[in-house]
């Protein structure tokens, strides 16, 4: 009897184990299929799940409404119709992993979980919730979607394309263009050109993203380019803000916030929605938060980000507008500084640069290139940015010298085409983004060198903060006055810490010393030719003599009382 009893109580605890586990095994389920996407869960927040009128299921988060997702699983013959005599088992058995290989060598990023998760899953929709409710035109143009690899991963690579044709509306997505870029296995890309929409253009020699992109815009029939890299997963209605902000305006060049889908694990994670592109001055890219005078007149959360550059490889253009503006600098090799140049390029010929928070689009990040450089890494970046600042940055580039000294002497070929562009397209100084796009970027602290400001053998002197006068240049050599040297730091006259300051925006407006304030607009000056001029009045400094306290007046070339001659102080 014992022995029956103690059986029975094995027997149930077995079973309430295997119990157990498949419990747990249902709930880690990728929720793709039409049958489980009406029982998504959400980790660890209190929800109820209620069924959306758009077959999207909302999550009920205490406060507010969260979409859950969106795959839109197409119905088994839809799917077969989409996939046309793809296959895709076999297209992924085709390459597996070694056992015992390190997942992360090949692609700097874990390989076996990237294969675990198949081509399809559930990802949280990770827009505000108001973008839910944002209309857009029934007739936006169609987009040619780009994508170039180098030895992409097939599971991530097959991810990205079924993401597209999956999460946009089908007459938006004209095609999807491959270029291979001379991967080891060209069946990477050919297989998939079975995919309806999908074709696949393979180089005959490594060319590097850029060049690749450009074979890629010149193949494409839309009238709109969708940019993506080959290990992304675009989300709900991602498309359709990036289109209507593009149809609304052919100069604005769009991109969505990017998400981050975990290289070790592969969950999908929002990004925050407060960031922008920024660079410092060795040309290195980052994410910054907006400035905060902008995100507090943010009043609707779902409206564009200006951003100063972009991120470079998720984006939208039209497609005569990339053409027109010069495509890409196609002298620019295997990866990176494309994007600024692009940026830079894009803000001083007459466009602009957005973030659409309603866009979202999730994208493997990794720490290292899992892919050679022919030239070498470091080489290639100095070759790439070195052209795009020589080309763009005007004076500025100096500070990216200073920053980026190994890039002096580096051979980056001839930039004569691109300059000409430049000319041609009648392209914005680089002072001008500067002071209109990215004001926020400072000028790094320069030596300070003491200068005397001469016309002639008479000096600028200040005798009080509101007096200033042209006064005989005195003393020699360290035995120099105080109040007649003066500190050019661009863009500040400087003594001590007082600064040179207009007193009023209008010609004729006396100067004066105040305390300085990188903020204060009337404290800036820039040399033009032997003048000083005001940056934002464009009046320049002129001693008014004889007589007159100096003041600032119409800018006349070659006039005496407003041709400074900076003397160093040794
Ligand atoms: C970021 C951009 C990337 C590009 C780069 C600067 C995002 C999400 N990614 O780097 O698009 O602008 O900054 O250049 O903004 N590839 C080739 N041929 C090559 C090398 C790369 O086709 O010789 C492909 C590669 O497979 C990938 C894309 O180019 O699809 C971008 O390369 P990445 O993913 O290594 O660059 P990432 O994301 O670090
Ligand atoms: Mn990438």
């Amino acid at each position: 009897m014992r022995r029956i009893r103690a059986n029975a109580i094995a027997i149930l605890t077995v079973a309430w184990i295997l119990g157990t586990f498949y419990y747990l095994w249902q709930d880690n389920k990728p929720q793709t299929s039409p049958s489980s996407a009406s029982q998504p869960r959400a980790a660890g927040a209190r929800i109820h799940g209620q069924k959306g009128s758009s077959g999207r299921l909302e999550i009920h988060r205490e406060d507010r409404t969260i979409p859950l997702i969106v795959t839109h699983p197409p119905r088994a013959e839809q799917q077969l119709q989409l996939m046309g005599g793809f296959e895709e088992k076999a297209y992924l058995a085709g390459k597996q992993m070694k056992p015992g290989e390190d997942p992360y060598r090949e692609h700097a990023f874990n390989l076996q979980e990237s294969n675990r998760l198949g081509s399809e899953r559930a990802i949280r929709d990770t827009r505000h919730y108001r973008c839910a409710s944002v209309n857009y035109d029934a007739d936006l143009p169609p987009t040619s979607v780009i994508i170039t690899f180098h030895n992409e991963a097939r599971s991530t690579l097959l991810r990205t394309i079924k993401s597209v044709l999956m999460r946009s509306p089908a007459s938006l997505v004209q095609e999807i263009i491959l270029i291979d870029d001379f991967s080891s296995d060209p069946e990477d890309c050919q297989l998939l050109s079975q995919i309806q929409k999908v074709h696949c253009l393979r180089n005959g020699r490594r060319e590097g993203l850029i060049r690749s992109r450009v074979r890629g815009a010149n193949a494409a029939s839309a009238p709109v380019l969708t940019f993506l890299d080959s290990h992304c997963e675009v989300n709900a209605d991602w498309l359709q803000p990036m289109i209507q902000r593009v149809k609304e305006d052919h100069t604005r060049v769009v991109s969505p916030i990017i998400d981050v889908i975990s290289l070790d694990n592969f969950a999908y994670l929002a990004a925050s929605a407060d960031l922008r592109g920024g660079f410092d001055w060795s040309l290195h890219f980052k994410w910054e938060q907006i400035p905060i005078e902008q995100k507090m007149a943010r009043s609707d959360p779902t409206l564009p980000i200006r951003t100063p550059v972009i991120a470079g490889g998720i984006f939208v253009m039209e497609k005569n507008w990339f053409n027109h503006l010069g495509q890409y600098d196609t002298h620019m090799d295997i990866w990176g500084g494309e994007n600024f140049e692009l940026s830079f390029r894009v803000w001083m010929c007459g466009g602009s640069l957005e973030i659409l928070p309603c866009s979202r689009v999730g994208h493997v990040f990794r720490k290292r290139h899992p892919y050679d450089f022919p030239e070498g890494n470091a080489l290639t970046y100095i070759k790439n940015t070195r052209r795009a600042a020589e080309v763009w940055m005007d004076e500025y580039k100096q500070y990216y010298y200073s920053a980026r000294p190994s890039a002096q002497g580096k051979a980056y070929g001839s930039i004569a085409e691109r300059t000409a562009l430049r000319r041609k397209l009648n392209c914005k100084p680089f002072r001008w983004y500067m002071e209109n796009v990215y004001p926020e970027l400072r000028i790094p602290e320069q030596e300070a060198v003491s200068s005397l400001l001469k016309q002639g053998d008479q000096c600028l002197e200040t005798r009080g903060a509101d007096d200033l006068v042209l006064g005989e240049c005195r003393g020699h050599g360290a035995n120099r006055p105080a109040s007649q040297k003066w500190e050019l730091v661009e863009p500040f006259l400087r003594q001590q810490d007082l600064c040179l300051a207009i007193t009023a925006f209008t010609a004729g407006s006396k100067v004066k010393m105040e305390p300085c304030s990188t903020k204060e607009p009337k404290q800036r000056w820039r040399p033009r030719g032997t003048a000083l001029q005001h940056m934002v009045s464009g009046l320049c400094l002129d001693s008014q003599t004889p007589g007159g306290p100096p003041a600032i007046t119409q800018c006349r070339p070659q006039v005496a009382s407003q041709s400074w001659v900076p003397q160093l102080i040794t």
